[in-house]
């Protein structure tokens, strides 16, 4: 009776009442055909070298097409070298970082030179602006484009770090014709400590949207979700153990958001602190689970991407490892 007691008991621990079941593929990108452009659900991913990896159905059950990096597109004057510049649909058309500095010696995003300022085309047409001051730079490639508070316009998700106290998530928006800092949250509280925005969703499920980061990826971070109240971005649910950047890299993409298990909250896949894992994960009902936890088998050399390629309603996760292998994850319940 004990020894049956025992086996039950192993065959829970191997397969845990949580645990979605997902199919992998991989594919060989050195192998693949010449683009051929097609319609329909696509994955986008960016390699090291800015080559564009689209993940489509098709293939065994899908297939991968790699487009070398394209010219720079000429940027806006006194931009960021390698800012990223971001297309929105609302009240912000195009929003880059500017104003190249060397202020803060930090170097975390493969260079020491940083923002000290963003810029936005706003949809009417009228360029906005905001330079900050000498005490801080934005340190990040990305003004991310999110509607925080759910009003129909977005806000600039931006990192700014203090030369003094690192960095802190700041909330940028077009105030009386110019960019303005409408809310911040407190900044890590020490010099050359960073943290990575994976972006904004309703990650519990509770109406409201938070903003979610990891502080401090480098040295072991904390997933850490942030909800707008008034100036302020206030500390939500948090849970410790994750990485989504390698020191000294371009890419700020290792994450993704979907909702995962179909419960139809926003979930996230992210790698472990060491990035040898690959874990999706859930806020929802205000309460933190694992909902997998995969080896990687390799260093992770792309963004990592999601959505429903064959429309079964269920998202694939997509990412390249060194050595150019293409895996892609379908969740299948
Ligand atoms: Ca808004
Ligand atoms: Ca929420
Ligand atoms: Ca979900
Ligand atoms: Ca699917």
């Amino acid at each position: 009776m004990i020894r049956y007691a025992v086996s039950i008991l192993v065959l829970l621990a191997a397969a845990p009442a949580w645990a979605l079941e997902i199919k992998s593929q991989i594919i060989d990108l050195a192998a693949q055909a010449p683009a051929v452009a097609t319609a329909g659900a696509r994955i986008e991913l960016t390699l090291e070298d800015s080559s564009l990896v689209r993940v489509t159905a098709g293939g065994a059950p899908f297939a991968a097409t790699v487009t070398p990096p394209l010219p720079h597109p000429p940027l806006p004057a006194d931009a960021l070298p390698d800012t990223v510049v971001t297309p929105g649909a609302r009240n912000i058309g195009l929003a880059w970082l500017t104003e190249p500095t060397r202020r803060y010696g930090h170097g975390v995003l493969g260079d020491a030179i940083e923002a000290g300022g963003v810029a936005a085309k706003l949809a009417d047409g009228t360029m906005a602006r905001l330079t900050l001051p000498s005490d801080s730079v934005f340190e990040d490639r990305v003004p991310r484009l999110a509607d925080l508070d759910g009003d129909g316009t977005d806000e600039i998700l931006v990192v700014r770090s203090f030369l003094a106290a690192g960095a802190a998530l700041s909330v940028v928006a077009p105030r009386d014709g110019a960019l303005k800092i409408v809310a911040q949250a407190d900044p890590i509280g020490l010099p050359n400590r960073w943290l990575n925005p994976v972006g904004a969703a309703d990650f519990d499920g509770d109406g409201r949207t938070e903003a979610a980061v990891v502080i401090t990826p480098h040295i072991g971070g904390t997933l850490q979700l942030y909800e707008w109240r008034g100036d302020r971005l206030t500390e939500d649910l948090s849970e410790y153990g994750f990485s989504n950047h390698a020191m000294g890299a371009r890419e700020l993409g290792l994450s993704a958001i979907t909702d995962l298990n179909g419960d139809g909250v926003a979930d996230m896949v992210l790698p472990d602190a060491g990035r040898s894992h690959l874990v999706g994960l859930t806020f929802a009902g205000g309460k933190y689970a694992e909902l997998f936890r995969r080896p990687l088998h390799g260093r992770l050399v792309s963004s990592i991407g999601a959505g429903d390629l064959d429309g079964d309603g269920r998202p694939e996760i997509a990412y390249v490892l060194s050595g150019g292998k293409l895996i892609v994850l379908s969740v299948k319940r």
